[in-house]
């Protein structure tokens, strides 16, 4: 070889290595999740390990992220709906079934819990758990005690009868601006179907939070974790793990605020969060490296010890803090799945009663 051909071909071998660790470097996953939902170390790890950067968006609403899926060209690759908003955005075609030869790590999932997001994932083509947990009760346990003379919260009753909730008002309360979370709640404790769709049940779960409206400081669905652990507020109707949150921050904090959660007797939701692909998702196969990456057993489990959810991988269970996994509230033991019910998707028509419904909740009007 000459020393002119010598040196071409150190310069293209140089600039194929350069071209290439580029190109990694250059690689990419847009995801958007729910807020206080990860141990944010987990994604440093998975750049670590496989060189792909991500960006991480957060949403505190169903709502929301559906209306950007809806309108297409999001430009996300791995996001999060709950079980029955995931249902209709399939239906939507919003989705990309998944590719399973590159999972391997769907072994380590739970069969109980993939039987129970079939209900809105038939085979669950299209979807993996990511958390599930309750919808129920946060409070302060001694501005309640101080308020109502019980420091113990077992029953819907609290938030939805006026002369209770009206000794909280001042004390304030939060709840979640989510009305698939909250209009079953009002029906279950009216004795009526938490998935009805009849306008007339509809009306009567309206009527009864109407009543309520007057003792409500404000619907939102992430900032009551703060409002609790700060002691801003007595009362949150919240999501399991962001009220466990909220008990830890405050334990943290150590200004003697101290936080209960009640999955109420009358019964609570527990909903299921799916990590799923956009089909205009334009980074594939990293979405997948990432699914994969967060089905590893320790992986998934550092993350339920940081968030305080359940989470559907069982292989995942013997890397989970005992007190997490056997506190009843987080993993349900019999008794408690017992009061738990899941909710269906709203067809159109009643989509459209419940989003009324809800403007004139959350306006006192
Ligand atoms: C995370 C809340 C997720 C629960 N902060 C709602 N599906």
């Amino acid at each position: 070889m000459t020393r002119k051909a010598l040196w071409l071909s150190a310069t293209s071998a140089f600039l194929a290595v350069f071209t290439l660790g580029a190109h990694a470097e250059n690689r990419v996953v847009n995801v958007f999740n729910w807020s206080d939902y990860i141990d944010s170390s987990i994604i440093d790890d998975f750049t670590k390990e496989t060189g792909i950067k991500v960006v991480y968006d957060t949403f505190d609403s169903n709502e929301i992220l559906e209306t950007k899926l809806l309108a297409g060209g999001s430009g996300y690759d791995v996001v999060v709906p709950s079980g029955n908003f995931l249902a209709r955005q399939i239906q939507a075609g919003v989705f990309q079934k998944l590719d399973k030869s590159k999972l391997p790590n769907i072994s380590n999932m739970w069969d109980t819990v993939m039987e129970r997001t079939a209900k809105y994932d038939p085979g669950n083509e299209y979807s993996i758990n990511y958390m599930w947990g309750t919808v129920g009760i946060g409070y302060n346990i001694k501005k309640v005690q101080a308020a109502l003379g019980t420091d113990k919260i077992d029953s819907w009753d609290v938030f939805f009868n006026p002369e209770s909730l009206a000794k909280l008002k001042d004390c304030g309360v939060y709840v979640l601006d989510s009305p698939a979370d909250i209009i079953p709640a009002a029906l279950k404790y009216l004795g009526l179907d938490p998935n009805s769709t009849s306008p007339d049940e509809i009306a009567k779960a309206e009527e009864t939070l109407l009543k309520v409206r007057p003792y409500i400081r404000k619907f939102h669905s992430s900032e009551y974790i703060n409002a609790l652990a700060n002691g801003d507020i007595c009362l949150a109707v919240g999501w399991s793990g962001d009220v466990f949150q909220a008990r830890n921050r405050a334990d943290e904090a150590k200004q003697g605020v101290e936080i209960g959660y009640s999955v109420p007797k009358e019964g609570a939701q527990m909903w299921f969060d799916q990590m799923a692909i956009p089909a205009d998702a334009p980074h594939v196969a990293e979405a997948h490296e990432f699914l994969n990456y967060m089905m590893k057993p320790e992986v998934i489990a550092k993350s339920s010890n940081y968030v305080l959810y359940a989470n559907g991988n069982k292989a995942s269970q013997q890397f989970i803090d005992k007190a997490i996994l056997e506190d009843p509230a987080i993993y349900p033991d019999a008794a408690t799945l017992q009061k738990l019910y899941t909710v269906s998707p709203y067809d159109p028509k009643t989509q459209r009663i419940i989003t009324r419904t809800w403007t004139k909740i959350v306006t006192g009007q």
